[in-house]
């Protein structure tokens, strides 16, 4: 048997990428009584019946799962947010971040258009790219009119499964263009975020980009917090997670315990107000969900 990663899904065929070439392989005809279904990005085991053609003879265990997209084993997401046009949200940014840190996913994150940055807005757009690398977040600023920033993407795509992740607009296919000349998605395209609802499946299909395979669909569509419970949130701040064991109380919250490391670096200043508000945000928008039940 073979081995190979999944890179396509349609019309119950699965296309495997094994040593450089694909085969058009069909799941087992067991998998459907133990309710196993193949996703795209799986690492699968498979019978070649021919040099094209073969069975999947088993899918290995999956380090996460994406809903929508349907996507298995997600190394990192490219967290692309542009600089204006629209406007960088800080806010938005920490939404995708928290998703991101509880499905163990690694985040980058890219500002895009920062050649249309302005002398008022260019110092609040940097000050921010400082706040997440003080952090620790890789952040690459990135323009695909000047080119500038868009090589430095590259060496994170090597050998990962990635999906790009953000607001429509904000430049996801023009950058996906930007690094593969000849891939020709379409951009400002605002049709392809309105699908929730509608009973489109929406195929997925990896590519490859940079030795490593992308997403061609945009992950992280629904952006709530549906399945993070109270208790998770304090580790997907990892500015608040390296300061925790500082906190008087073993699984501080840091919302009104005494003796919070947090609450302390925040009045220090080494946590940005925002990030905090955020945070408490967050953790009501957990409990009011609860509440509805
Ligand atoms: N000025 C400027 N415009 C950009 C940049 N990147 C993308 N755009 C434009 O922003 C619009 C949306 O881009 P698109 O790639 O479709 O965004 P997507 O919805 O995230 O895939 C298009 O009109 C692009 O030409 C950039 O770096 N600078
Ligand atoms: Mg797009
Ligand atoms: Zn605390």
């Amino acid at each position: 048997m073979a081995e190979g990663k999944i890179i396509k899904a349609l019309s119950g065929f699965y296309y495997v990428l094994s040593e450089g070439k694909v085969i058009q392989c069909r799941g087992r005809g067991v998998f459907r009584k133990q309710k196993i279904t193949p996703l795209v990005g799986d690492y699968v085991l498979f019978e070649a019946s021919s040099q094209t053609d073969g069975y999947i003879m088993e899918v290995r265990e999956r380090k996460n799962e994406l809903v929508r997209p349907p996507i298995a084993n997600v190394n990192q997401a490219i967290l692309v947010f542009s600089a204006v046009e629209p406007d960088f949200s800080s806010i938005l940014l920490d939404r995708f971040l928290v998703l991101v840190e509880s499905k163990k996913i690694r985040p980058i994150i890219v500002i895009n258009k920062m050649d249309l940055l302005s002398g008022k807005t260019k110092p609040i757009v940097e000050g921010y790219i400082r706040d997440y690398r003080h952090i620790g977040y890789d952040v690459i600023a990135t323009s695909t009119v000047t080119k500038s920033g868009v090589e430095q993407l590259l060496p994170y795509l090597e050998g990962r499964i990635s999906v790009f992740a953000g607001q429509s607009g904000v430049g996801k296919s023009s950058l996906l263009n930007a690094l593969r000349p000849g891939l020709n998605l379409k951009t400002n395209d605002i049709s392809t975020h309105l699908g929730r609802g509608k009973h489109t499946t929406r195929h997925v299909e990896l590519i490859e980009i940079g030795g490593g395979l992308v997403a061609d669909t945009p992950g992280f569509s629904a952006l709530e917090f549906n399945d993070l419970e109270e208790g998770q949130l304090p580790l997907c701040f990892p500015e608040f997670l390296e300061r925790s064991h500082e906190c008087k109380f073993r699984g501080c919250t840091h919302m009104s315990e005494p003796k919070c490391a947090v609450k302390k670096a925040l009045e220090a200043g080494d946590i940005p107000a925002y990030r905090y508000n955020h945070y408490v945000s967050f953790m009501e928008e957990i409990k009011e969900r609860k509440t509805r039940y």
